[in-house]
């Protein structure tokens, strides 16, 4: 089986200090979380930017400042940017950090009720603007998927060239307005991906550490921090992104699974090779 490709998500653009005060939004704090992340496993940072009071941005130059600052604490780590941004945003502003020529960035497959009032919009053209723009810059997409629906929607632009193989899935599970963070759940998504593509699970909240097992043992790859979850374990906060990283290494090395380095991530992934 292949070695386990850790992410951090260590920021988001929703969570708030409220939720937890380690919640990273200065470019220092940024590092911070990054580096505790990195020390424990991760080998890839999936990153959004905030302003010093928690606003979320998606200004190329604060993505510029916190992406060289982290590339210097945390050498070879695979910083993946996210165009997702914070809903509202358009597409322009959320492509920024494109700009920048990551390695990778996420590229979201489908529209989202996302609570209340709000849509996460993503239409069609919008998939197919952003894959666009990432096969111009080489730069490779983590097709965010939040329901199955958008799985097809991600193999249908495959087939009209927006996107490239080998395609590389996250399967964001449990968020409101989008599919379940059940194991019934997951095996329907990971069951519905091309046999050369490769992917990570992001559960939400409660539902983190039990995808994390579950694509541990199927030999997927995980995804976790604050973006996705806050805690622990029930009514513990986590004091870092760290923690919820040692966390999944204790899990993996206890299920015979070996954790990614950054190369070792690159080389699964089909990345060009890297410092
Ligand atoms: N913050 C959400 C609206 C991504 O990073 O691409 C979108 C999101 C997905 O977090
Ligand atoms: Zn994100």
């Amino acid at each position: 089986m292949e070695k386990l490709i850790i992410t951090a998500a260590i920021c988001g653009a929703e969570v708030l200090k409220e939720h937890n005060p380690a919640v990273p939004y200065t470019v220092e704090e940024c590092v911070r979380e990054a580096l505790t992340a990195y020390q424990a496993g991760a080998s890839m940072i999936h990153l959004h930017v905030r302003y010093d009071d928690g606003t979320p941005t998606q200004d190329k130059e604060r993505f510029r400042v916190v992406m060289e600052a982290i590339a210097k604490a945390c050498p070879g780590v695979i910083i993946q940017p996210s165009t997702g941004g914070a809903v509202g945003m358009t597409n322009d502003e959320r492509l920024q950090a494109t700009e920048l020529n990551p390695e990778m960035a996420t590229l979201d497959c489908g529209t989202l009720n996302f609570g209340g009032d709000e849509i996460f919009q993503n239409t069609e053209n919008t998939i197919k603007y952003f894959g666009q723009r990432m096969i111009e810059r080489g730069i490779k997409p983590e097709l965010e998927v939040f329901d199955k629906s958008m799985i097809e929607m991600a193999l249908r632009l495959h087939k009209k060239g927006y996107i490239l193989s080998p395609m590389h899935f996250d399967f964001v599970m449990g968020v409101n307005g989008g599919i379940g963070g059940s194991l019934r759940d997951f095996l329907f998504l990971r069951g519905s991906i091309p046999s050369d593509a490769t992917y990570t699970v992001a559960g939400l909240g409660r539902f983190e550490m039990p995808l994390a097992a579950a694509a541990i043992i199927d030999g997927g790859h995980v995804r976790v921090g604050f973006e996705d979850n806050v805690f622990l374990s029930k009514g513990v906060l986590a004091k870092s992104n760290g923690e919820l990283v040692a966390k999944v290494v204790r899990m993996a090395v206890e299920l015979g699974r070996e954790i990614a380095t950054p190369s070792e991530a690159r080389q699964i992934l089909g990345l060009p090779k890297r410092k």
